[in-house]
């Protein structure tokens, strides 16, 4: 499953914008003609041909606008209405406590998900928690049992992190046969934002651990009670316990006001609504550990404690349901990451893995953390298969589901979907999922 480096083709690599050499007339005779606007009426490069002579001048120049509210939470312009978080419509549930809200990842432009836009994962539904009575306890195999109230928490010097957030459960309507149409319903269970908060080894720390402390419990203070067992070892190293997301505080839909964050590992374990953290030498083996978030092996057997969110990547745009306006250049954008480290190369293919090219990754480039790459594709208008396989900092590289269909188990409720997912582009433009 090695990344095979002949496979590239270097001399296919994206270029980028070429400059342009003698004005307009070089650059009309470049390799600059987009398919959209050349469909539109011959012009050149990604504009359309301005008319010379003077420029109309638009109603909004002509009067004031709208007044500063004294104040306000500032919205989304109406146009951009469409762009919304929805709820599953494939994987349909037929209450909406233990159900989930997926991000339009189609839509979203650079590697921050807005807080509104942010996916939604709960078990029995968002709680309505009073943060002036919201209280944190540290317990267990500690030195001192602790508790911290909100104002207690804020008093830290906070940390602010960017981190990806994927539920594990992403994709698993669609390994094997096509259940989605867009990349929301297929890739939406992910997000990335940046969290605010403090590192849990400062409480593990204030409280003192008592010999033999191996792993750590995190409860939530909503109807499901959520509780998940982690390592002692990720709890010193990276995970924060957080209150602040993009700037803000969390959302109440985001765990509102305290969430723990464990970087890069399956959404599940970042408890929402966290009002516990116990101390013990063992995992508790809750229900999230036992009868969900396993995962089945071949042989009858299942995994548990699958945490880290493997190397994926997804190609946005063009992505199931677009269309592409007419032969010519298309911009291939789309998010790669990994809970392993960073993304260190995505190439992107045409032919539905035959020949691979290698993509440009955009800066910045972060540890757990979506990444953005793109890459110039000439489309001459015939069928494709389009798809992105990402590499990071360990060397690992995405697999096919043909690839994880060797390892494990791939039957029925499967979480941990990571494998390269291909788009068919059809002659008329059409782009569908072409998973099976
Ligand atoms: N207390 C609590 N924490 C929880 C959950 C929950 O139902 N209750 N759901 C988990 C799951 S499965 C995921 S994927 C993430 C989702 O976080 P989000 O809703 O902020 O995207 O929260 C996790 N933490
Ligand atoms: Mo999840």
């Amino acid at each position: 499953m090695g990344r095979r480096k002949e496979d590239l083709d270097e001399s296919k690599r994206s270029s980028g914008i070429q400059p342009v050499e003698e004005g307009r007339r070089s650059f009309l005779k470049g390799s600059l003609m987009l398919a959209g606007a050349a469909a539109a009426g011959g012009s050149a490069g990604l504009a359309s041909v301005a008319q010379a002579g003077s420029l109309a001048i638009p109603e909004s120049n002509k009067s004031m606008g709208r007044e500063i509210e004294p104040k306000a939470y500032g919205m989304p312009s109406k146009y951009e209405a469409h762009v919304t978080r929805n709820r599953t419509d494939v994987f349909v549930n037929k209450q909406h406590w233990s159900d989930w809200s997926m991000t339009p990842l189609q839509h979203q432009k650079g590697i921050i998900t807005p807080n509104g836009l942010f996916y939604e994962r709960h078990h029995a539904g968002t709680p309505d928690i009073n943060p002036e009575q919201h209280t944190l306890v540290v317990h267990g195999m500690v030195k001192q049992p602790l508790k911290f109230s909100m104002d207690d928490l804020m008093r830290y010097p906070s940390m602010s992190k960017f981190y990806f957030m994927e539920c594990s459960g992403n994709g698993l309507t669609d390994w094997k046969t096509v259940k989605s149409t867009t990349v929301q319903q297929t890739h939406g269970l992910l997000g990335c934002a940046q969290w605010t908060g403090v590192p849990l080894s400062w409480l593990l720390d204030e409280a003192g651990l008592a010999d033999g402390a191996k792993w750590v419990l995190l409860e939530g203070a909503d109807g499901s009670a959520h509780l998940r067992s982690i390592p002692i070892e990720k709890c010193m190293d990276d995970v924060m316990i957080v209150w602040g997301m993009n700037g803000e505080m969390l959302r109440p839909e985001n765990g509102y006001p305290l969430r723990a964050f464990i970087p890069g590992w399956e959404g599940n374990v970042c408890v929402k609504w966290l009002r516990r953290i116990k101390v013990g030498d063992k995992p508790w083996n809750a229900r999230s550990e036992t009868a969900r978030y396993t995962d089945p092996m071949p042989e009858g057997k299942w995994r548990q404690f699958s945490f880290v969110m493997e190397c994926k990547s997804v190609i946005t745009s063009p992505s199931g349901g677009m269309k592409i306006p007419g032969p010519g250049r298309v911009e291939i954008e789309g998010f790669a990451w990994s809970g392993n480290g960073t993304i260190k190369a995505v190439d992107v293919t045409f032919d539905g893995g035959k020949t691979w090219r290698e993509a440009k990754l955009e800066d910045p480039v972060l540890d757990k953390c979506l990444t953005r790459f793109r890459y110039s594709w000439d489309w001459d208008g015939g069928p494709a298969k389009i798809a992105s396989r990402a590499v990071d900092s360990t060397g690992y590289v995405q697999p096919t589901v043909a690839d994880i269909d060797k390892v494990r188990a791939i039957t029925g409720f499967v979480q941990h979907h990571n494998g390269v997912f291909p788009w068919s582009v059809s002659s008329s433009g059409e782009v569908a999922n072409a998973i099976a």
